[in-house]
């Protein structure tokens, strides 16, 4: 099954001229060393030469004759090659990597190297790409390091196997049937992953069981570091406040009490004992019911340095999460993240990470980026992103995400002037913070293509190559991955790669145009229903956060409202304060505007908002166009799968426009506008709809 293989196709070459070069190029492999790590890497040149190639190149056991791809880390390296590479190795850090065509005594030879032995596989990896993408072989010279320590996959993987927005089958994790059985997956998960340059894994959903911390559980998560651990891959578990209650007998889960103090230490020693690269823990406390140091009077700097006290000693690390709602402000749920944790900057030990969702809200299809990026100097935060499509149509829906997470990446936060991206503040670089990561919501589970949409393979791609490089360019990384996956004929990637590109903002058209967001349907979130406000929590009605009226629809958060534009430096705040200067992509989050506002092209409000959700639909329909063009270059499973699902996303992007636009009409008392279709049914049909099939929270 393709589907499996992911973005390791290894597609036999098809330009001759090409081919013939590579193997001009690559006449003998020599490696070096006799790791796992090594063995690996030296197995996967081999599955991919004699798939890409239809050989395998002589494996010698030392450098004879020339054209010889050499494979090493720095410890193993011939005296001459490593003073040949000096300048290069001081470039790079631990995990980093030398691909390098060097003449050595006079020969032709081709280097993969660095530090560590995962260094040379991820150039391994990375080498395997060039000959995936057809790029030359000849006079190589690429030094390149990861930019963040921590890239993760969080997992909100159920011990039940059910994963809370998980829209691609069950969990990977078989705790029935470890630690004595290895499933072929967990090492084809580690072997994807590897590709990427991903390096950690959290196994467990942040609404987290404390079982997982039990002997029982724990054994078994031992198994899977030991698979994951040649492929750099660390493991790390989410962890229940109140697991010193549930698990320990304690009557307290209190992190100024001695007794709960102990009991972390104990069970991060004995963690460590079976798993001493362990990566530490991930944390969701006093948010959505979740237990936390407030239940006890504490704050989130007691809770998280308890615990980054206890896995200390072992190198651990906290991931401590901001997704938190609060009294303060509780007219504006946008404003609470910042608001609580703020004020927390430099209060944190050294070994927690603050891990800050991409926008204010949760996930939506596009939000201004965090405030609290740039705004915590002295604490450093890593990004959380969802890869999981819960509010962009499940895995029903064609949505390319990196380009969502290069607009935020690429967001200036000015808190340090002009040029502080949001970027710089995950990598470290603005504020040289040493502990630096980036986390995505996994979109994995068991189903046969791993993703559900064979597109969203991409984003678990994009998510990984973003990770490691924060600045890369989604179009450079749906180009890869296209040649890699699909094909490398061109007249399959340019029509395809421009719908992958396009596909993002055509899901903010036809679900939350022009800053709308949080519209969707109760609990599971599939579908529209800016019509619901009956949540117990106000600050999860739809109706909350589009404000629709007779006078006009958005949330004004500027001066006049909610006055959360001040949370962000003043030359931000400006910018989005002022309903002339607001970038109408962000104008509903920001401003509550009037019916008949005169957009930047001319149109009403009305008119503009009811002609961008028509807009996402045809965006959807082109894309079918363009598809349905590609059937001679690819295998028709995939082909077909996509094909339905394009009909699927059609279908629904018309059920959005038509249930939204219904909606407002009872507001806005307009009629549509030319150019937009009429809606088939009325807003009473849609309102009566239900989705007891719609995979909810798990
Ligand atoms: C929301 C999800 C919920 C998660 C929560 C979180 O709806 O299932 O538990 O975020 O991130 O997006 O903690």
């Amino acid at each position: 099954q393709k589907d499996y293989k992911l973005w390791l196709q290894y597609n036999t070459v098809a330009n001759s001229a090409i081919a013939t070069e590579y193997k001009n190029t690559l006449k003998g492999i020599v490696l070096l060393g006799n790791s796992e790590t090594i063995k690996i890497a030296g197995k996967e040149l081999k599955t991919g030469f004699s798939d890409m190639l239809g050989n395998i190149p002589e494996i010698k056991p030392d450098i004879k004759g020339e054209n010889n791809l050499i494979v090493s880390s720095e410890s193993n390296l011939n005296i001459e090659i490593k003073n040949e590479l000096k300048s290069d190795f001081d470039k790079i850090n631990d995990e980093g990597f030398i691909i390098k065509t060097v003449s050595f005594k006079n020969k032709k030879q081709i280097i993969i190297t660095g530090k560590k032995d995962v260094a040379v596989l991820y150039g391994v990896f990375n080498f395997l790409r060039i000959l995936q993408t057809n790029k030359s072989t000849k006079n190589l010279n690429i030094v390149d390091s990861p930019k963040t320590n921590i890239r993760i996959l969080n997992h909100w993987d159920n011990l039940d196997r059910t994963i809370e927005r998980g829209y691609a089958g069950f969990s990977l994790w078989n705790w029935q049937k470890l630690p004595d059985f290895i499933d072929q997956r967990y090492i084809d998960y580690a072997r994807a992953n590897a590709s990427i340059g991903i390096n950690g894994t959290v196994l467990t959903n942040v609404n987290a069981n404390a079982l997982i911390l039990t002997p029982q559980y724990l054994e078994k998560v031992e198994a899977l570091a030991n698979v994951f651990r040649p492929y750099g891959i660390k493991v790390y578990l989410t962890a229940r406040f109140s697991a010193p209650i549930e698990i320990g007998n304690l009557k307290t889960a209190d992190p100024k009490d001695s007794e709960v103090i102990n009991w972390w230490k104990n069970k991060s020693a004995e963690i460590y004992k079976r798993i001493p690269d362990f990566g530490g823990f991930l944390v969701k406390a006093n948010s959505e019911g979740q237990p936390g140091p407030q239940n006890y009077g504490r704050d989130h700097v007691d809770g998280a340095n308890m615990l980054a006290d206890a896995v200390a000693p072992f190198d651990g690390v906290i991931m401590w999460r901001a997704f938190v709602y609060s009294e303060h402000d509780a007219n504006d749920r946008a404003k609470q993240a910042y608001a609580e944790f703020q004020p927390y900057d430099g209060k944190f030990k050294e070994n927690v990470i603050v891990q800050v969702k991409n926008g204010a809200i949760d996930f939506q299809p596009r939000e201004p980026f965090h405030p609290l990026f740039g705004a915590m100097p002295k604490t450093p935060l890593m990004m959380e992103f969802q890869i999981t499509q819960e509010y962009l149509g499940f895995s029903t829906h064609l949505v390319f995400l990196p380009k969502l997470f290069q607009e935020v990446l690429e967001a200036d936060t000015y808190q340090k002037g002009e040029g502080s991206t949001v970027a710089k503040v995950v990598d470290g670089t603005l504020y040289q913070n040493k502990l630096t990561g980036i986390a995505g919501v996994a979109n994995i589970g068991n189903d046969l293509n791993w993703t559900g949409h064979p597109f969203a393979q991409a984003n678990w791609y994009g998510f990984g190559r973003l990770a490691w490089n924060p600045y890369l360019d989604s179009k450079t990384i749906a180009d890869e991955w296209l040649r890699s996956t699909f094909s490398n004929d061109k007249n399959f990637i340019e029509p395809v790669k421009n719908i992958m590109i396009e596909s993002r903002e055509a899901v903010v058209n036809y679900m939350t145009p022009l800053g709308l967001h949080h519209i969707m349907d109760t609990g599971h979130h599939y579908g529209p229903g800016p019509w619901v406000s009956n949540l117990s929590r106000p600050e999860w009605n739809p109706t909350y956060y589009h404000k629709a009226d007779k006078n006009g629809i958005g949330f004004d958060r500027s001066k006049t409202g909610t006055n959360a534009s001040a949370q962000y430096a003043p030359e931000v705040e400006k910018l989005f304060d002022s309903l002339e200067t607001c970038p109408e992509k962000d104008l509903l989050w920001f401003h509550h505007v009037p019916w008949n506002y005169k957009l930047k092209n001319g149109q009403t409000l009305w008119n503009g908002l009811a002609l961008k959700y028509q807009e996402g639909v045809n965006q959807v329909s082109a894309m079918q166009n363009v598809w349905k063009k590609t059937e001679k270059y690819i295998d028709s499973e995939r082909f077909n799968e996509v094909e339905m699902l394009l009909e699927i996303q059609y279908k629904e992007a018309k059920w959005w426009r038509n249930a939204c636009l219904l909606y407002f009409q009872q507001f806005s008392g307009k009629e549509l506008p030319d150019g937009v279709e009429k809606p088939t049914h009325t807003l009473d049909y849609f309102k009566s709809l239900k989705f007891p099939f719609a995979p909810g929270n798990g």
